[in-house]
């Protein structure tokens, strides 16, 4: 409610401001007097305005550096987000000072050369050495920004040391999964064919081969039952129902040729990487240690989000079919920035920054960085298994259960089966 009155005052405004200029406009003609003629009083008052339009403007932008602090980011909590903070410093000190200079000769200028009668104005063309200047100076400028920027963005990107932990994190609408290397510090692979709910990741070993293989062929929207309903003369369906059905099985054939072509090339020595990947359900907590290089992978399971770590100073996108990376390492834990920052409830959170959907503003995760005991001691809980408490325990082995999956899911859980319109025909 009172945005609109806000509005509709705004819009009085502007209308009342015509108004006046109109009726400004018919007193001149009364008088007898060419719209052009502007009396030498009302150039002086307009000089004056726009001089202290200027300084207001100045003003608030101070009073707004006052109020939310020079930047309003906060301190960085990674090694590397103090070279960004610089970087970005740098850029804001050289906005700021443009911003001042080019605004003070333009206000100061409509000023200092205001009209005045019997002065004629100055006929001043053309300049190479003006023209040189502002040409060079900025391109100068840009280039120092940018290879700063490149520089930084490359040390970022660039592979990470062999003792940083790799993780992955997996992006779909709309929520983040994270997958930890576990103890041998390398990701397993991963194949798109293999994704179950019991996969929601699609990690590569010789069991999800076989799982997916099985479901594809035996569950009950899989190829056998397709093709028994198809070859059933007691049952009849509607053409469409019957096209569709055609066209999912033929669909799974071809799925199912790639799925033995990949049991074909697999090597069952490759399990293990897979095996020790810790594994954690959609929306739990990313866990990291203080001062440990960290090598983050993204995948994407639909369309283009963005990993977005506001107080690590990063971000990157995440393509659907690729992999990106790049890497940090915390240098703040959860608590010590709490205290810091005066906020018993502060966390660290990692938000798609990419607008993917109708939901996708709660694409968030928490983070919670804990300092190296408190760290190897989460890490062991869910990385050893122990009997006592079986759940804790995230490893892909554990998840999995390797002797069978904990609920068979088709392999291929977006396909369309008709059966609920399939009539059955008493013959
Ligand atoms: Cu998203």
């Amino acid at each position: 409610m009172t945005k609109l009155i806000v509005l509709i005052v705004i819009i009085l405004g502007v209308i009342a401001v015509a108004q006046l200029v109109r009726m400004y406009e018919l007193s001149s003609k009364l008088r007898n007097r060419r719209e052009e003629d502007i009396p030498n009083r009302d150039n002086r008052l307009n000089a004056t305005l726009l001089l202290v339009f200027m300084l207001a403007f100045f003003a608030s932008v101070l009073y707004l550096f006052a109020e939310y602090g020079f930047t309003g980011r906060g301190e960085a909590a990674s090694v590397h987000g103090k070279g960004t903070d610089w970087l970005m410093d740098l850029n804001l000190w050289i906005i700021i000072a443009v911003f001042f200079l080019t605004n003070a000769l333009l206000f100061g200028f409509a000023f200092k050369y205001v009209r005045k009668p019997g002065v004629r104005a100055y006929w001043f063309p053309h300049d190479n050495r003006l023209e040189l200047v502002w040409t060079v100076v900025p391109a100068i400028v840009l280039a120092v920004i940018i290879i700063l920027g490149l520089r930084s963005w490359n040390e970022q990107t660039d592979h990470a040391s062999k003792e940083a932990i790799r993780i992955e994190l997996f992006s779909k609408q709309f929520d983040w999964t994270v997958r930890m290397s576990g103890d041998d510090n390398t990701l397993g692979y991963f194949d798109y064919k293999l994704t179950n709910d019991n996969n929601p990741m699609a990690l590569l070993t010789t069991k999800t081969i076989q799982d997916a293989i099985d479901s594809m062929e035996n569950s009950s929207t899989g190829i056998r039952a397709l093709e028994a309903k198809l070859n059933n003369p007691k049952l009849i369906f509607v053409p469409e129902d019957h096209d569709l059905m055609v066209k999912d099985l033929a669909r799974k054939e071809r799925m199912i040729r790639m799925l033995y072509q990949l049991k074909a090339r697999h090597n069952s020595a490759l399990d293990a990487r897979a095996m020790d990947d810790i594994v954690f359900n959609a929306n739990d907590t990313l866990f990291l240690c203080k001062g440990q290089d960290y090598e983050f992978n993204f995948r994407s399971k639909d369309v283009i989000h963005s990993a977005y770590f506001p107080h690590f100073r990063a971000q990157m996108n995440t393509v659907p079919g690729q992999t990106t990376r790049f890497k940090f390492t915390p240098s703040i834990t959860t608590k010590e920035m709490r205290e810091k920052m005066h906020n018993p409830m502060f966390n660290y959170v990692l938000m798609c920054n990419k607008i993917c959907g109708s939901s996708h503003y709660k694409m968030k995760l928490i983070v919670v960085v804990l300092d190296r005991p408190a760290y190897n001691k989460w890490y062991k809980r869910v990385s050893k298994f122990d009997p006592k408490a079986a759940d804790a325990c995230k490893t892909f082995r554990n998840i999995y259960a390797v002797g069978k999956p904990k609920a068979a899911a088709p392999a291929d859980s977006t396909a369309v089966a008709a059966k609920d319109s399939a009539v059955v025909a008493a013959m």
